[in-house]
């Protein structure tokens, strides 16, 4: 599937405002991967397709996710929020066939990061909080870091995030406290 292709596919079945988000998304992830030595296609596919089963019934996502087990299962028992994500891989290697690695993992773990992420995971876990429809309180803090180091924008999208989940007394899932935990001690370690 190339990009083109997945345009249309996500055009049919996405409301407009969401379609609009992720070829902004597409857009913000080929930049980054451009930035940052990554591979420029592969993000913006990735990036095209990473919320292709957000309007998916809750139901759906988790016979999804109930039928193809593995590191992603634990989301059931947190924010069905998260559900969409690795639903989403799970969807597009079955129905496009979609085999790389890297990519799926993206889609995957796009919502929650996770500790150890690839350049392209890191990308698209990025590129989703600040494409530029993106509209809220500390975004441009983010869209700045992310000009000049990626780990450190990474970082500071999981601080703002793990923030507001705990201002709304919600539940965080234990791979974005690794995420977070893992680029603190990386910063950590380079100050040394
Ligand atoms: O699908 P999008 O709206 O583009 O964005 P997303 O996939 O990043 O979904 C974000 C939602 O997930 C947002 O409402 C916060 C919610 N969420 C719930 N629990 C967690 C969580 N996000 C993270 N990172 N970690 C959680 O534990
Ligand atoms: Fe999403
Ligand atoms: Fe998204």
């Amino acid at each position: 599937m190339n990009i083109d292709e997945a345009k249309e596919t996500i055009k049919a079945v996405l409301p407009e405002k969401r379609f609009v988000h992720s070829v902004g998304v597409s857009q913000t992830a080929g930049e980054l991967a451009k930035k940052y030595g990554g591979d420029e296609e592969k993000a913006r596919l990735a990036g095209m397709l990473h919320d292709i089963v957000k309007y998916f019934s809750d139901a759906e996502l988790k016979a999804m996710i109930l039928r193809k087990p593995g590191t992603w299962s634990d989301c059931l028992q947190y924010s069905d929020k998260l559900w969409h994500a690795p639903a989403g891989a799970i969807y597009v290697q079955e129905k496009y066939g979609l085999n790389d690695a890297d990519l799926l993992n993206a889609i995957i773990y796009h919502t929650t990061g996770r500790k150890h992420m690839s350049l392209l995971e890191k990308i698209i876990f990025l590129a989703d909080y600040i494409e530029p429809n993106r509209d809220f309180p500390g975004v441009e803090e983010v869209r700045e870091a992310a000009k000049r180091d990626l780990d450190h924008a990474v970082l500071l999208e999981l601080q703002k995030t793990i923030t507001h989940l705990l201002s709304k007394q919600q539940s965080v899932y234990p791979k974005t406290f690794e995420a977070y935990n893992d680029l603190v001690q990386k910063q950590i370690n380079s100050m040394r």
